[in-house]
């Protein structure tokens, strides 16, 4: 411990200007322009929250962290900054975990501060208050984990955090911060010293001139050219470098579920709605910002029927080429950089994707949009699926800046479909892993981040994940709209469980009015039992920006198994009939 660091009481250092861990953790984040943090309070925290909040920092209390995480890791992928989740020791600590760990799944920048018991008790086991060897814990679970024991460090400690996060491939980054730290005095002057403002925290990676040129030799060679968007190319911010690449080439794109928006959903181009015929027929496709992981089905099998293909894959991460399939044409390099290099190397004669394919593309498109349209003007009562999402898409053609969130099976496989986003980051969902829980979470950050009204349309088994949450959104007054898919529990509210008296697994209590929970802290709540009614209801809660949940009545043997990915599911062959 340095002479600066050691823990006196202020009066021993009568004279000398005096700061502490609290007010230079404050000053470290403010610097760095963190001024929102996500949490839920209590020791050793509850009075870093406080401080916090008085020095300007908007600081949220949740009702449960593991809200307040995924408020935290959205947040980093709405701005482009680390989303800060401020989590209390031990238990609290590994409620945010799960956040932390989503986070770096999903490559949003995050991180989780947490408070944590004295190292010296902790590392002899002898029992603390909420001891747990903390940063052990979270280091596979993230992409870096530091902890600062000496206050003179809070300032290095804080700046390692934010480049690890946004820098490179982004992701989650753990912070411990023992209980001692906050207390600990130094010279007021050598601490401001020691605050590090992080310069080009996420410095451009520029993509070699021969892999850009590769790149476009196999785009040149294509008959049947596709590309992929990706949450990755949404996080880039990009958004005119990509449009200007994918008019530029005339290939249909498409977009992953949160690049939706990233151009239109009803741009000429876009595949959306020829999904299986593009990832069959394509030739060449190009990956921008998108894993070949589960959710295309790895780059391989009958998905991507039997057409060989290459691949040209944009990514700032080199370890992700070749993690599937062959990639031919590796890019690797930050999304903007990378587009405005192709975009420049393909000058002025660039020759557009060939016509015939795009007609086809064109026509797929439009004989399956036809084909959904009268499904989704039913007026069934009890709704379907179909029913609610017609007039849900309705409202958000009118009201584009509307952000979505979604998240459920059925709930959310069918609005993905259904629902077209106009305009960039405006859908957030359940990312990589398929979680439950990010509802309430994502549906707070946005309206926090963006100033936005917020649409979360919602299965009623995903919103019991972080359903308290509504709390929260009354209590800061949020522009939120919640619609709960209310078909009687998960998939479908029909199971029923002969062997006994007990429910069967996938069901809930029939009937719930979920409409009343808001209705307790002072919201809207509304039942809404016929598309007219949902429309209307909807209407009034994005016009009014009054926190508001619906209740919206879904005939419960409409869902099937899984929604759309029940060949996931593992079947015993032993099941009795
Ligand atoms: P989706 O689920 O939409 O297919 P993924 O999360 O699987 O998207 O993929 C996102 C990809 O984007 C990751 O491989 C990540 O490394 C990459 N990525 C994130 N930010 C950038 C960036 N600024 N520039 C280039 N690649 C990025
Ligand atoms: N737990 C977590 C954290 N994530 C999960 N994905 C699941 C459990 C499993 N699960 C799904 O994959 S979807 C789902 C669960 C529990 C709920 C589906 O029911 P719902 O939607 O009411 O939200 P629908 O409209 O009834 O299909
Ligand atoms: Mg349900």
């Amino acid at each position: 411990m340095t002479a600066a660091t050691k823990e006196k009481p202020a009066a021993a250092d009568e004279g000398q200007e005096l700061t502490d861990g609290f007010n230079l953790i404050i000053d470290a984040l403010k610097l760095n322009g963190l001024t929102t943090i996500y949490g839920v309070p209590g020791i050793p925290i509850t009075d870093f929250g406080r401080m916090a909040q008085a020095s300007g920092i908007r600081v949220l209390s949740f009702r449960h962290e593991q809200n307040a995480g995924y408020a935290a890791a959205i947040a980093g992928y709405l701005t482009k900054k680390p989303g800060i989740c401020l989590t209390v020791s031990a238990p609290g600590f590994l409620n945010g975990l799960t956040t932390l760990a989503h986070a770096t799944t999903n490559c949003f920048p995050m991180i989780l501060i947490s408070g944590s018991s004295e190292r010296e008790i902790v590392d002899l086991q002898q029992g603390d208050y909420e001891e747990m060897d903390q940063l052990a814990i979270a280091k596979p679970l993230c992409k870096a984990a530091y902890r600062v024991l000496h206050a003179a460090d809070i300032g290095i400690g804080i700046a390692r955090a934010i480049r690890s996060a946004v820098s490179g491939r982004p992701g989650g980054v753990y912070l411990d911060l023992p209980a001692k730290l906050f207390g600990q005095v130094m010279n007021a002057e050598a601490g401001r010293k020691s605050l590090v403002k992080v310069i080009d925290p996420a410095p451009a990676q520029i993509p070699a001139p021969d892999a850009i040129k590769r790149a476009l030799d196999v785009l040149k060679s294509a008959r049947k050219p596709l590309i992929i968007l990706g949450k990755g190319a949404a996080y880039a911010q990009a958004d005119e470098a990509i449009k200007t690449f994918v008019e530029k080439s005339g290939v249909p794109f498409l977009p992953m579920s949160m690049a939706k928006g990233l151009l239109p959903d009803l741009h000429p181009q876009c595949a959306g709605a020829a999904r299986s015929t593009v990832l069959k027929d394509s030739d060449v496709v190009v990956m921008i910002g998108a894993r070949l992981n589960w959710l295309l089905s790895h780059g391989k099998g009958k998905t991507w029927g039997d057409a060989p293909k290459k691949f040209i894959q944009i990514d700032i991460e080199p370890k992700e080429m070749d993690s599937n399939v062959e990639i031919a044409a590796p890019v690797v390099g930050d999304i903007g950089s990378c587009m405005s290099a192709l975009i420049e190397a393909m000058g002025k004669d660039w020759v557009k994707a060939p016509g015939d394919w795009s007609g086809a593309v064109s026509a797929k498109r439009e004989e399956n949009v036809a084909k959904m349209a009268p499904r989704l003007m039913n007026n069934n009562v009890p709704m379907d699926y179909h029913g609610a999402l017609g007039v849900l898409r309705t409202i958000i053609k009118e009201r584009p800046e509307t952000i979505l969130v979604n998240e459920g099976a059925n709930t959310l496989d069918l609005a993905r479909g259904v629902i077209d986003i106009y305009k960039p980051r405006k859908r957030l969902d359940v990312g990589t892993w398929g979680v439950m829980g990010i509802g309430m979470g994502q549906a707070i950050a946005a309206a926090v981040e963006t100033g936005h009204k917020v649409l979360a349309v919602e299965g009623d088994s995903a919103f019991g994940f972080s359903g308290m949450e509504v709390e929260t959104i009354c209590r800061y007054g949020l522009p939120v709209c919640v619609v709960i898919f209310n078909n009687n529990g998960i998939y479908r509210g029909t199971d029923v469980n002969k062997a006994g008296t007990d429910p069967a697994t996938t069901v809930f209590v029939a009937g719930a009015r979920y409409d009343k929970m808001m209705e307790a802290f002072g919201g809207v709540g509304v039942n809404a039992t016929s598309p007219d009614e949902l429309k209307r209801a909807v209407n009034a809660a994005l016009d009014s920006g009054k926190p508001t949940l619906i209740n919206a009545v879904i005939d419960p043997a409409a869902g099937s198994e899984s929604g759309r990915i029940g060949n996931l599911n593992p079947q015993s062959a032993l099941k009795k009939k």
